[in-house]
């Protein structure tokens, strides 16, 4: 993929994340998200790249923008050949996050050559990430006391010196009970299970596995994270309500048995993830503005170059005198 591109996907996600920032504590969700969306993809059309959205907003008939399928970038309008890119976006991870001023709250793109990441149903997945050190040591069969013994094993510490950052939800009393039981430590959080893996996957976060229900479409943005982390997940399929499971046999998901590999969920060799903070974030701070500028904090990665870098960036307003402070 060509640098210039590259960057132009880091403009992407810190387009959004200003948008989005700017309504925070707002207490309108759905804003939030609507405002990220429209940056994201004003942003998206600027790209030199003939540009498919494989995980948006929702389907065509449903969603006006991002959606799945939607094409984007120069190349689909210019005459140049302009490479092809399937792009995976969350414009506002963690919608209620924003809302609300809470942390943790991102805008989050990931993009591949064609067919490098999975088009993945808008139902719940069930999964597990970690990092390069428990990469080897997760297995979705294994019972959760399993788990947690062989990641503690990876990190050399005993199974109470692991957080475990799980999803407050009344879907996950089970788990939260077998995590208890096994002796973990639990961070719950609100929403994002998306920055929530990447977290763990991260060393110094305090976090070391999540684990959980969340959505589907999220999990292949976390995959592909992973890849460029070299972390790890694995995720299962689940349809908790039955317009999933027919939308899941209309898609042609037949095997709700199928464990889903970081590789399966985003198996390009050419990987680019990005994200950048909205809300103030383990990982990530949020959008800070201040008279005659705005300044943002990212994740930029490419899983082809090996490259993680953490991006400050500052957006100067024409003709400001703002000088730059080093925190
Ligand atoms: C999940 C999770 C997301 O929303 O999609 C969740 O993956 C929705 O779950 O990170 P519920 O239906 O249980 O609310 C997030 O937390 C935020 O978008």
């Amino acid at each position: 993929m060509e640098s210039s591109l590259e960057i132009g996907f880091l403009r992407v996600t810190e387009k959004a994340a200003i948008a989005a920032a700017r309504t925070m504590g707002y207490g309108k969700r759905k804003y939030s998200d609507q405002v990220a969306v429209e940056a994201m993809r004003e942003e998206l059309n600027r790209l030199k790249m003939r540009g498919t959205i494989v995980i948006g907003e929702g389907e065509r008939d449903k969603v006006p923008m991002l959606y799945v399928g939607e094409p984007l970038g120069r190349g689909w309008t210019e005459g140049e050949i302009y490479p092809e890119v399937d792009i995976a976006v969350d414009p506002l991870e963690g919608t209620n996050l924003c809302a609300t001023g809470a942390p943790g709250s991102i805008a989050v793109l990931a993009a591949s050559e064609k067919g490098g990441l999975l088009n993945a149903p808008d139902v719940y997945m069930d999964k597990i990430v970690v990092g390069p050190t428990a990469a080897e040591a997760i297995d979705m069969n294994a019972s959760v006391q399993e788990n947690l013994s062989r990641i503690a094993e990876a990190f050399e510490r005993d199974i109470n010196e692991l957080t475990v950052i799980v999803l407050d939800r009344e879907r996950h009393h089970d788990l939260i009970g077998q995590i208890r039981e096994a002796g973990a430590r639990i961070k719950l959080i609100s929403d994002g299970d998306l920055s929530a893996g990447i977290s763990a996957a991260v060393r110094g976060t305090g976090t070391h596995v999540a684990m959980g229900i969340g959505g589907a479409p999220e999990g292949v943005l976390t995959a592909a994270a992973m890849r460029c982390l070299n972390g790890r997940m694995q995720g299962r399929l689940r349809p908790l309500e039955k317009w999933q499971e027919e939308r899941l046999r209309a898609m042609g998901f037949f095997d709700g048995a199928k464990i889903y590999d970081t590789a399966d969920l985003a198996s390009g060799d050419d990987i680019i993830f990005c994200a950048t903070g909205v809300t103030d974030g383990d990982l990530l701070r949020g959008v800070r503005f201040f008279g005659g500028g705005i300044r943002t904090s990212s994740l930029f990665m490419s899983a082809k170059t090996n490259t993680i870098r953490f991006v400050d960036t500052i957006y100067r307003e024409e003709g400001s005198n703002l000088a730059v402070s080093f925190v």
